[in-house]
């Protein structure tokens, strides 16, 4: 009964861009090993299955934020521990990167905790783009909304990835975030798609999103004329001050399902593990892998948060016979 409205094995050899709702909650709803079966499979047509690419997160601007995401320690309208800081200098940005490339990362991710960059802001962050790129790692930023022509700034400068979240489904985000629009979140990938950067683009599980908010969200993203290069799972990480801090926790299940169906919609971009891996066994990110995931955050560190260390991500990633997934470009 479950399988009823999905096509077997439609999306194998087809990449599509008009996945209607009821395709993708029947997606959910498949019996688990059914949907495991098919994300694996279609993850093997266009992946090395045993191959993950790795990521390293630097925070080049921590704290003090403007906007009310309710799931960020870093909003100024919380109570939490993180303390505002100023944009960091090259130099630290490229020791950090430096001890990234070395520890095996291909990718250096910079955030910055803005609404939307000013244009002195931009000054501040062209230079650290280039710096990682002159260390030969692939550049990723996300500063919060940008304009076209701040766009066409970050592409002159050379970057490579510019990641703006949609978060959660269109219905849902308004009980997330009051302080910008879906619609600004469309238009600022719209802006980083047209100045061919590669678009990094996901969101969270974990919020109090029902199932069918999940599948919106993936929906979102899979029904764009290019489906985002990159597609971050976050799984909640809730911290003490944000309004989000006491939400059910999601069970693990749940999140491999949205892996999955991640994999199958989108099945060419590197689907990513992100936050909330410290809470997660070996065994549920050994499933997410299965289901499709092929990047992960690596690193300890997060933006304000936590992540697994080096050294266990390099003993799970032996145990499963994984390993690092060479960068895209020279
Ligand atoms: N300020 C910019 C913006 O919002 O676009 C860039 C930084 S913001 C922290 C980047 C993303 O981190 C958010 O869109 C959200 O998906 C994710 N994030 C933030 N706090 C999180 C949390 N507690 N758990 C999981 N993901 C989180
Ligand atoms: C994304 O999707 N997840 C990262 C990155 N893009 C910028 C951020 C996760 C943040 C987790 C909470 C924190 O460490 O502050
Ligand atoms: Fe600010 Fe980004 Fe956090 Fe929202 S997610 S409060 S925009 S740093």
């Amino acid at each position: 009964m479950h399988a009823t409205n999905v096509h077997p094995i439609d999306t194998a050899a087809t990449m599509r861009h008009d996945w209607r709702a009821s395709e993708v909650e029947a997606l959910f709803a498949l019996p688990f090993n059914d949907l495991l079966f098919r994300a694996h499979c279609v993850h093997r047509e266009h992946f090395d299955p045993n191959a993950v690419q790795l990521s390293t997160l630097l925070n080049i601007k921590t704290g003090g934020c403007p906007e009310d995401c309710a799931y960020c320690p870093q909003s100024a309208r919380f109570d939490t521990d993180v303390e505002a800081s100023a944009v960091l200098d090259v130099d630290a940005v490229l020791q950090s990167a430096r001890a990234a490339k070395a520890a095996g990362a291909t990718r250096f991710c910079m955030g910055a905790a803005w609404r939307s960059p000013k244009d002195r802001d931009l000054d501040k962050v062209v230079p650290l783009i280039e710096a990682v790129r002159d260390l030969g790692m692939e550049s990723c930023v996300t500063l919060g909304m940008l304009n076209a022509a701040q766009a066409q700034r970050l592409k002159d400068a050379g970057l490579d990835y510019y990641n703006h979240n949609l978060d959660t489904s269109p219905d849902f985000y308004g009980d997330i975030i009051s302080t910008r629009t879906y619609q600004d979140r469309l238009d600022t990938l719209q802006n980083v798609r047209d100045a061919d950067i590669n678009v990094c683009c996901g969101g969270i599980v974990g919020l109090g999103e029902s199932v069918r908010d999940r599948s919106e969200l993936l929906r979102t993203l899979a029904t764009m004329p290019t489906h985002p290069e990159s597609v971050p799972i976050n799984l909640l990480v809730r911290v003490e001050g944000t309004p989000l801090a006491d939400t059910a926790p999601v069970h693990p299940i749940d999140f491999v399902r949205t892996i999955a169906v991640a994999r199958i919609l989108m099945p060419a971009s590197h689907v990513r593990l992100s936050a909330g891996r410290t809470g997660m066994t070996d065994e549920l990110q050994a499933l997410c892998f299965f289901a499709g995931a092929n990047s992960i955050f690596y690193g300890e560190q997060l933006l304000t948060t936590a992540n697994p260390e080096v050294l266990a991500d390099q003993a799970l990633f032996e145990r499963l016979g994984i390993s690092a997934a060479p960068a895209h470009h020279a």
